[in-house]
């Protein structure tokens, strides 16, 4: 079948292409690697400039104009995400170095208070290690058990075995609301009324779906929300952890040190109120305020709009891709993901297949994508990934095509 690409209709990406500088010049690159991490937009270093320019001094501490300048500028990054995720108050965004610390924030915090040798906690196995590993840890600290859901052979969690999994000893369901690898977009409002109703508290790893969908943490009704600001045209160094506010104020600290203190004897110390008591130490302030920006540029351009315009390309992606012999591509259908795409070509190695794909200036991420029982799931040890932002274009799909079939010719045959 020959596929017109001109029967899709994107959004005019030409203007956010400007937006980044990354794509000025004759050869720029195309970059399908955004799910592991995004460019960055102007408006973004800007401001981060900005802040290293004319007011850089720390925060919360001094009494001079910069220190009151950047104080404020942080704190108004962290009222902007909570406006952008729908928190009810800025208060229950806690800065975060990334997605990885926001969940071990709360394996930590809230694991070791809540969680004991008899219970246990709910997770896929479409997980990102990062939604795994501080879970093992904390099995291993507590002697709770991990249970998982699985997944379906399209890539669809596999939730009729929910009302089994989920029982009286389930403390926590941890889960992602988008896969990473497979794009799958997670019925997580469902969810977590279920888990909700067998007393469970729910964790959404939202690093692939904050940058790409609007995601209302209320509506949602989650009592915890993670994301990465490196993922949403944002810098890297800076993330998020959500909460409700009942939990939060009830959580101990996580790390220990300046700021996040109210008083402090010799032998012992009492701690701030939240966010502060979780943002030990001086934090990645120009990065906050980066963040800030990136959200303001996002909300500009609006989710849905972005949404829209990752699903008209991946259902070109798939279409145009299927036309390769050999081709095997996991997960569910276009309507039901976000913009990734993961595949195989018969007897190439994914990693060759990226080496040839950079030659021709595609950048894709090949490998495990940092979720082995996902790819255990699958039978394979690794495959490619391409995955698609705001900034990416009916062309950049073309060329991943050209792409692969080149390296079919040079190494299909070599192989073969
Ligand atoms: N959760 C999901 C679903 C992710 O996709 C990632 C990063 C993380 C957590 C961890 O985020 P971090 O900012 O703490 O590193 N995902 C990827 C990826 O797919 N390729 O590189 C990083």
């Amino acid at each position: 079948m020959h596929v017109d690409r001109n029967e899709f209709h994107p959004l005019e990406v030409d203007r956010i292409r400007e937006d980044f500088p990354i794509f000025a010049g004759d050869s720029p690159i195309a970059y399908l690697d955004s799910a592991a991490s995004s460019q960055t937009a102007r408006c973004v270093l800007e401001a981060m400039d900005g802040y290293y320019e004319s007011y850089r001094s720390n925060i919360h501490r001094g009494i001079y104009h910069i220190s009151e300048e950047a104080t404020a500028a942080y704190e108004d990054a962290r009222q902007k995400i909570a406006r952008f995720i729908s928190a009810r108050r800025a208060s229950q965004v806690v800065f975060t170095r990334n997605t990885t610390e926001s969940i071990n924030l709360v394996a930590h915090s809230w694991g070791n208070a809540n969680i004991g040798r008899d219970d246990e906690i709910l997770l896929t196995v479409m997980e990102h290690h990062s939604n795994l590993v501080p879970w093992q840890l904390l099995a291993e600290r507590t002697g709770a058990t991990l249970r998982f859901i699985e997944v379906t052979d399209e890539g669809l969690l596999q939730l009729d075995d929910l009302d089994q999994l989920l029982t009286e000893r389930t403390k926590l369901v941890a889960i992602t609301h988008v896969s990473n690898v497979l794009g799958t977009i997670n019925p997580v409002w469902e969810i977590t009324a279920a888990a909700h109703s067998v007393g469970a508290t729910v964790l959404i790893d939202a690093a692939q779906s904050v940058p790409h969908l609007p995601v209302d943490a209320q509506a949602l009704d989650c009592d915890f929300l993670a994301f990465s600001g490196h993922k949403m045209c944002g810098p890297t160094g800076v993330g998020v952890l959500y909460g409700k506010r009942e939990l939060l104020e009830e959580m101990p600290p996580f790390l220990g040190g300046g700021s996040m203190i109210r008083a402090v004897q010799r032998e012992r110390s009492t701690y701030a109120d939240v966010p502060a008591r979780f943002e030990a130490g001086t934090p990645a302030i120009a990065e906050a305020i980066g963040l800030g920006h990136a959200v303001d540029y996002l909300e500009k351009i609006g989710l849905d709009a972005v949404h829209a315009h990752e699903q008209q390309i991946i259902d070109y992606a798939h279409q145009k891709l299927s036309e390769i012999d050999g081709i095997t591509i996991y997960g569910p259908k276009p309507r039901m993901k976000a913009g990734v795409i993961t595949f195989n070509l018969e007897g190439i190695h994914p990693h060759d297949l990226a080496g040839v794909l950079d030659t021709t200036g595609v950048a894709v991420r090949a490998g495990h994508h940092c979720a082995q029982p996902l790819m255990q799931h699958y039978g394979v040890i690794a495959t490619a990934r391409a995955s698609f932002y705001l900034y990416n274009t009916m062309e950049d799909v073309d060329r991943l095509y050209d792409g692969a079939l080149k390296a079919q010719n040079l190494l299909a045959r070599r192989q073969g």
